[in-house]
């Protein structure tokens, strides 16, 4: 055999012990809901081809159902690795029991599951969305205090909630209400759901002001779960007259880019970040199991807060 063989074979066995083994990864998204949601699916798509990962995705359209049948669906086609965001937080142990059976590994990605099932799960990677709901309700009397008015009791705050049973609005609405009420400045005085849609968030805020008062007799803030949410509400307030970002305060969560463009423009006063560029951290996870090592059965993902202040500064820093 001559030397050029001898030199290719080598070459050829150490390429092939470097790159890892294939992994076949079925992801259930959740939908396209809000723009949080469409980077956080880029992120995903763009980690598994960078990882060398073979995503099938399947785009849930925000029903359980659909979610549920991915899952089995991943089962059947035994992939190595199954990972979803559970639209909601009930309603998974027995597919989670099948995934098991068939020694299937799945990951928990962005919004939580049931503690109660988590010995079914390899991890959850997500953000503390609790505190995401304190952040939001200390950044609202951050900017409330900003109007400097000699106000007599307790801001009135209506809130826009994400979809309900989620994570995300079952615990900011929780982390939310903490600060409010030890705070004693700021009082809950309406609650709607408006599924993390902007289209939603527009609907609700139309709803109410038709129905309430103008913001003297009604409400002095907004707290949107979401940014989506919080852009339509802005839309209705404008489109009835109202002033937000000034005379009605508007907090929400995201940090989306259209947030800071908001804040620019005086009409958003502050949005708390919960990072959707969650892909890389997914694909490690995915890879780790597949080396046989135990995962922390959670990984949080950490984010800021920006204050409309902070906006023309960061705006050309943003990734989503
Ligand atoms: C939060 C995520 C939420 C976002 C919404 O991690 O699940 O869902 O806050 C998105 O924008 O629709």
């Amino acid at each position: 055999m001559d030397l050029t063989l001898y030199i290719l074979i080598g070459i050829f066995s150490v390429v092939a012990q470097a790159a890892p083994p294939p992994i076949t990864m079925g992801f259930s998204q959740i939908g396209a809901e809000s723009a949080w949601r469409v980077a956080n699916t880029k992120s995903i798509k763009d980690a598994a081809k960078a990882e060398g990962v073979e995503l099938i995705f399947a785009d849930a359209q925000q029903s359980q159902v659909n979610q549920l049948k991915a899952i089995k669906t991943f089962i059947l086609q035994k992939v190595d690795v199954i990972a979803f965001s559970p639209v909601v937080t009930t309603g998974w142990r027995k597919v989670l029991l099948e995934a098991k059976k068939s020694k299937i590994p799945v990951i928990v990605l962005d919004r939580e599951i049931d503690k109660k099932d988590h010995d079914l799960i390899s991890t959850f990677i997500g953000a503390d969305f609790r505190e995401e709901g304190r952040r939001a309700a200390h950044c609202l009397v951050d900017a409330l205090k900003l109007k400097k008015e000699n106000k007599a009791g307790a801001y009135r705050v209506i809130e826009i909630r994400g979809t309900e049973g989620s994570a995300p609005a079952i615990e900011r609405s929780k982390g939310f209400r903490e600060v409010a009420d030890q705070s004693g400045v700021l009082k809950i005085v309406r609650s709607e759901g408006g599924d993390f849609k902007e289209s939603l968030g527009k609907e609700v805020m139309e709803g109410i002001l038709d129905g309430t008062p103008k913001a003297s007799g009604g409400f002095d803030a907004v707290f949107a779960h979401n940014d989506n949410m919080a852009l339509g509400a802005i839309a209705a307030l404008k489109g009835r007259g109202f002033k937000p970002g000034k005379e009605v305060v508007v907090v929400s969560v995201d940090a989306i880019r259209e947030a800071f463009e908001a804040m620019i423009a005086g009409e958003l006063n502050c949005t708390v970040e919960c990072s959707p560029l969650l892909g890389t951290q997914l694909m490690t996870a995915a890879r780790d199991i597949q080396s046989g090592k135990t995962l922390e059965k959670r990984i949080i993902t950490r984010a800021g807060v920006f204050p409309m202040s902070s906006a023309k500064d960061e705006l050309p820093k943003r990734q989503y």
